[in-house]
């Protein structure tokens, strides 16, 4: 029986002597490893991550961790986290093809995936910090959202797959329980790994005080944790997307579950809205309005992408045993009141798990680049307080919230609202 290779965490010295048998990653860029120049360029809370520079190509080696990077050994964190995204990553790949990058190699023992080099990529929020447009970027998302969703729910896949996908995904229990604290629960109370921006105690304080918002908040925590919709994303921000000016992918699904059908819709317009609230930060009056105008016309571009793939998807893959044709279509009756229907119900969910995600970059663990490069700390607890007072009427009121206008609209009023 083979000895099983210990685990051990890569470094740049290390790497070329490491990955020199690697067929996968020699056969890409080139056999001798003293040729190859490799970068430690991991920027996220949790991993390692290397481009691997060889004379005839690049690759880029993700590595997992045994603990949070962001918080060091005290939270350690499972390896096999790795396993899990390497799983989204080929499912992905076949429910919304050309959307993440391309797995090479796999090492279960290292933790270790050898994947595309996406170059000139930039990250996503790297690009809306620094006013970047990216062309085609709402629809692109939209159809990746529309397309995961659809293909990896029973409205696609036959009942026994899906389920058997269900007890796989169901083995990763540490990943979505960090979701399920930072995310749901922290930002409303004072959880000891949270923090926020002096200033802003008034609005966290009437936050925490409202019953009404928790329920709610837990509710849809009781979805995301109980809903085996589809397989999400699960992490889908701006710091999750890389893109050039005119082409996008989606990265980093290490924290894939069975969930929602509309969670990875709700935390990507987020991520959207925390970066159009942030922008009077970032640039002068003279190309402010354009630029916040062009995010929510991403938010629009998104929802509109979603729904018309959804619908599409709705009309040609549905082979699921729901919503079956044999109770519609077969009966010369329509299913487009069933459609309709249930594109309501994602777009109220993903409003409310917007909210949500609005509220833990603020006020939990993990905030964003787009108010934390705020230096001003006045600015920016005034721009948070517009974030996190929308966020909670997204939780409270997002069955209202009935069209893509009436959420831009209410975009439009916080950003000229003075909360503080
Ligand atoms: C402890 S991990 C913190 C955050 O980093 C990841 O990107 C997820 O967003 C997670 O919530
Ligand atoms: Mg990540």
């Amino acid at each position: 029986m083979d000895t099983p290779v210990q685990y051990r965490p890569l470094t740049p010295e290390e790497l070329g002597a490491r990955l020199s048998t690697v067929a996968a990653v020699t056969g890409r860029i080139g056999t001798d490893p003293d040729t190859w120049e490799v970068r430690e360029v991991g920027d996220g809370n949790l991993n390692l991550v290397f481009i691997v520079e060889g004379p005839e190509g690049t690759v880029i080696v993700k590595q997992a961790l045994p603990y949070v990077r962001l918080v060091g050994d005290s939270w350690p964190l499972p390896l096999y986290r790795a396993f899990f995204e390497n799983h989204a990553l080929v499912r992905q790949a076949a429910r919304a093809p050309g959307s993440v990058p391309e797995v090479f190699h796999f090492d279960e023992d290292q933790a270790l995936i050898v994947m595309e080099y996406l170059a000139p990529h930039k990250i996503l929020r790297r690009k809306l910090i620094d006013g970047e447009k990216v062309e085609g970027l709402g629809a692109f998302l939209g159809e990746f959202c529309a397309r995961t969703a659809f293909r990896g729910s029973e409205l696609s896949m036959k009942s026994a797959d899906k389920k058997k996908d269900v007890g796989l995904f169901a083995g990763n229990v540490e990943i979505p329980a960090i979701t399920e604290a930072l995310v749901f629960t922290d930002p409303y109370y004072d959880a000891e790994m949270n923090h926020h921006t002096e200033g802003l105690d008034p609005v966290v304080r009437e936050l925490r005080a409202n019953g009404v918002l928790k329920a709610k908040a837990q509710r849809l925590l009781m979805k995301f944790a109980s809903n085996t919709e589809t397989m999400v994303h699960g992490d889908l921000h701006s710091g999750s997307i890389m893109a050039t000016g005119s082409d996008t992918r989606v990265i980093d699904p290490e924290f894939a579950q069975y969930g929602p059908l509309g969670f990875d819709l709700g935390m990507l317009i987020a991520n959207f809205l925390m970066a159009y609230f942030s922008q009077p930060a970032h640039r002068g009056p003279e190309s402010l309005d354009d630029y916040q105008e062009w995010i929510l016309e991403v938010i629009a571009g998104t929802l509109s992408a979603f729904e018309a793939e959804f619908r599409q998807l709705w009309k040609t893959e549905r082979t699921g045993m729901l919503y079956p044709a044999a109770l519609f279509e077969d009966q010369g009756q329509s299913s487009d009141f069933a459609r309709d229907t249930l594109l309501e119900e994602i777009r109220t969910d993903a409003f409310g798990f917007c909210g949500i995600e609005m509220h833990r970059r603020t006020l939990s663990l993990a905030h964003n680049a787009d108010f934390e490069e705020i230096g001003d700390k006045t600015l920016k607890s005034r721009l948070e307080a517009r974030n996190l007072i929308m966020g909670a009427d997204l939780v409270l009121k997002a069955h209202s919230i009935n069209t893509t206008e009436a959420l831009l609209t209410l975009a439009r009023q916080f950003n000229k609202k003075d909360v503080l």
